[in-house]
């Protein structure tokens, strides 16, 4: 990996990138491999690879005292886990949502013919403004779908009082959020709900997987069911219901990854203190913060881009990067509503999204874990800062390019 010194040397202009294409993004973290790998071999000896096996009972359990919540309930990823929590809690008409999230947020609604209304977010903390909530309520609202966008938690108090004012039901969508902290209290135990991915991109994953958390007793048996067809006996099937079952194997990496979760906080924290070290100062260039009181996974190194400051658009950095074969992404662009089947059903959504519009031209996401060592990091800020102090004579370069 050799450091650029000059702008003309990056690789968008020599097609010579810092990074070959195997050291390109952040991989999924894998825990001890041994161990995951005794535990395959006593499913396979076993043979019960799903249906409520012994490991993801384990799992359950484990993760469920972890957070600190009576009920964990493993599924085979976080969006069945949304539309099995929302149905779960009975919503229906239209529910409320950020348009600032990964499209299996709304999705996980209109899926059941349940309209996201799109609701614009504090440009600060990038989670859902309690204001705009509660002015987007109408008479056909049920409920508040909320994200901790980054893990970072949301209006968790505000929000909770206007659906308890209001009558609505309640669900926070914490596919980021495993982890971390609201005021001392677990992630995961907040609203009627909550909602946990385990996907191969996040820093805790069972290769696909989720969960849905709850206190509420009642709810947790209707979802177990809900998860298994249905069924709340062997012939016996009380619900509609769906397949939404974790897997054995899953469950093992998942036991592999809760064992190795302190070690992968603790490179994802030393990693985004290298990136605010290595990028401090630079105009136009901030991370996001994160409440060092609070427990936090740090997956996500997010930095936000003052075109204006920088001289280099968010867009021209993420191509300037991707050049250099290190996978920036523009999460989360566009904005949901700029999406099929929003944007052709709610056209005009964007009037009442400005922040949420401005933001979603801002953002990027840089890689993270424990593929990303302090050599990465150094060559990825040296490129970032590159371009950022020839904003100008990059522009231009690329504009000659075409
Ligand atoms: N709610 C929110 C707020 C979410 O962010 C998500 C998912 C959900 C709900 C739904 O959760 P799940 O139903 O997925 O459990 C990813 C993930 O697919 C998705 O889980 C995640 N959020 C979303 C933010 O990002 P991509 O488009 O980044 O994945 P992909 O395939 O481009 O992977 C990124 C890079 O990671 C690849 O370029 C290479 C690397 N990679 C990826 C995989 C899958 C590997 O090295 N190994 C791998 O196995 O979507």
């Amino acid at each position: 990996m050799k450091a650029k010194n000059t702008v003309d040397e990056l690789g968008i202009f020599t097609g010579k990138p810092i990074f070959n294409e195997a050291q390109v993004v952040g991989r999924p973290n894998v825990g001890n491999s041994e161990d995951f790998l005794a535990r395959v071999n006593d499913i396979l000896e076993r043979r019960w690879f799903t249906n409520n096996g012994k490991y993801v009972q384990e799992f359950e359990k484990r993760m469920a005292e972890y957070i600190g919540v009576k009920h964990c309930i493993a599924m085979c990823n976080a969006t069945v886990a949304l539309e099995i929590a929302i149905r779960g809690v009975g919503m229906t008409g239209e529910v409320i949502v950020p348009s600032f999230t990964f499209v299996a947020t709304p999705h996980s609604l209109q899926w059941q013919q349940i309209t996201p209304v799109f609701c614009d977010i504090d440009p600060t903390t990038h989670n859902l403004d309690p204001l705009c909530v509660e002015k987007m309520i109408t008479p056909r609202t049920t409920g508040i779908l909320a994200v901790h966008v980054w893990g970072r938690p949301c209006a968790i108090e505000e929000l909770t009082a206007i659906a308890n004012r209001r009558g609505l039901k309640l669900i926070f969508d914490a596919a980021h959020a495993f982890a971390c902290s609201h005021k001392g209290q677990m992630i995961g135990s907040f609203g009627d709900a909550e909602v946990f991915s385990f996907h191969a991109t996040k820093f805790f994953n069972t290769f696909e997987g989720g969960a849905v958390a709850t206190n509420d007793d009642d709810l947790a048996v209707k979802i177990r069911r809900m998860k298994n067809f249905g069924f709340a006996g062997y012939d016996n099937v009380d619900y509609i219901g769906t397949n939404g079952k974790m897997s054995e194997m899953s469950a093992a990496m998942g036991l592999t990854s809760l064992e190795g979760l302190e070690g992968f906080i603790d490179v994802n924290r030393r990693n985004y203190e290298l990136y605010r070290e290595r990028l401090a100062g630079l105009r136009g260039v901030r991370l996001i913060d994160y409440d060092g009181a609070e427990k936090c996974n740090y997956q996500y190194i997010v930095a936000e881009i003052d075109e204006d400051l920088a001289g280099v658009s968010r867009d021209q950095l993420v191509d300037v990067l991707h050049k250099e074969n290190v996978l920036a992404r523009r999460y989360f662009y566009p904005g949901c509503h700029q999406m099929e089947p929003y944007c052709s059903y709610f056209p005009h959504a964007g009037l009442l999204l400005p922040n949420t519009e401005r933001l979603a031209d801002r953002v990027m996401s840089l890689p993270n874990g424990t593929s990303v060592g302090p050599a990465a990091i150094d060559a990825i800020c040296g490129v970032i800062r590159l371009a950022v102090t020839n904003g100008k004579k990059l522009r231009h370069m690329l504009q000659v390019q075409g």
